[in-house]
């Protein structure tokens, strides 16, 4: 496979309308909540907003922690905290991290809220929007947040666009709708992270390609969670990877083993390269390997 030649054939539509229908909404919050994937938090943001959401009090939720790496989830936040960006990881399945996006919010508040009520103005509502791309988890973290008690506010039958806020407390209110970023390929890199996590659909490119990929970063960050899922011998591995020629083809080579072990054989003895593909994203996505973070803190 040649990795030099990557088309990726994907165009967003609504790009323009979308950010319109934020950069509006946005005027009525005071707090942006930006949901992220844990496992990569660069490339599931969308590089075109960060503008826009940078001039509002944010925070930024690392959600599907239970899928990461937890002590790179740590160095995540200390990396955002240092660039004066709050940041909590969540997990939107259980509710861990929950409240403390709660106090948070009212932390970010705090100094508005007394210059408020130095004027005698109290009962201030605090509102918030939640923004992010597809499947990263924004209708699971809205749900978590809002729990059971919570109300729905705002709500006019009959007026089509009326807003709808969730009210999570005493003084927060909560959009009900998030806003919906599209995800960009920025390079490659993005593209496969976006990929591997199953965030955009396996069509954007040949699923041999992703598997082979994902393969690729395995070996390089977590060899061990490779070879513990299937049974592999560290020794015989490495051979393979040492061989001469196209490191490539080595770790093909080591793809193929997969498949071998995995019972994905055509007839003639051949690799049936889409199912063991297949096997490997599958795995990936329900957490076969362990915890792993994609996108590491650079200094
Ligand atoms: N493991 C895990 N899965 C999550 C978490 N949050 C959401 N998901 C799953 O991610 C998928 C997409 O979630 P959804 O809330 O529909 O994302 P949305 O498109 O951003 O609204 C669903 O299968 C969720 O169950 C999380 O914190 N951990
Ligand atoms: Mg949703």
């Amino acid at each position: 496979m040649d990795e030099n030649k990557m088309n990726i054939n994907w165009y967003p539509g609504h790009m323009a309308k979308t950010k319109r229908q934020i950069i509006d909404d946005l005027k009525l919050i005071d707090v942006v909540i930006e949901v992220l994937d844990a496992r990569i938090p660069i490339s599931s943001q969308n590089p075109d907003m960060q503008e826009v959401i940078k001039k509002k009090k944010q925070i930024k939720i690392l959600n599907k922690s239970d899928l990461a790496d937890e002590k790179e989830t740590l160095k995540w936040i200390e990396a955002l905290k240092s660039k004066n960006v709050s940041a909590i990881s969540v997990n939107s399945n259980t509710g861990i991290g929950i409240n403390k996006v709660i106090q948070e919010i009212e932390n970010l508040m705090k100094e508005e809220k007394n210059f408020y009520e130095q004027k005698g103005r109290t009962g201030k509502t605090i509102r918030v929007l939640v923004l992010g791309i597809p499947n990263v988890g924004k209708s699971s973290f809205i749900n978590r947040i809002s729990k059971k008690t919570s109300m729905i506010v705002g709500n006019k039958p009959g007026v089509t666009k009326q807003k709808q806020w969730i009210r999570l407390s005493n003084n927060i209110e909560l959009l009900d709708t998030p806003g919906v970023l599209w995800p960009k390929f920025e390079s490659d890199e993005v593209a496969l992270n976006l990929a591997f996590t199953g965030t955009i659909k396996d069509d954007i490119l040949p699923k041999t390609e992703i598997a082979y990929r994902l393969v690729k970063f395995l070996i390089k960050n977590y060899l061990n969670n490779l070879i513990n899922r299937y049974n592999l011998n560290l020794e015989e591995i490495k051979s393979i990877l040492n061989q001469d020629g196209a490191e490539n083809n080595n770790i093909y080579e080591v793809m193929c083993l997969i498949g071998k072990k995995r019972g994905c054989i055509v007839s003639g003895g051949n690799i049936d390269d889409e199912k063991v593909s297949n096997i490997l994203l599958d795995d990936f996505r329900k957490c076969k390997f362990g915890r792993i973070t994609l996108e590491k803190v650079v200094d």
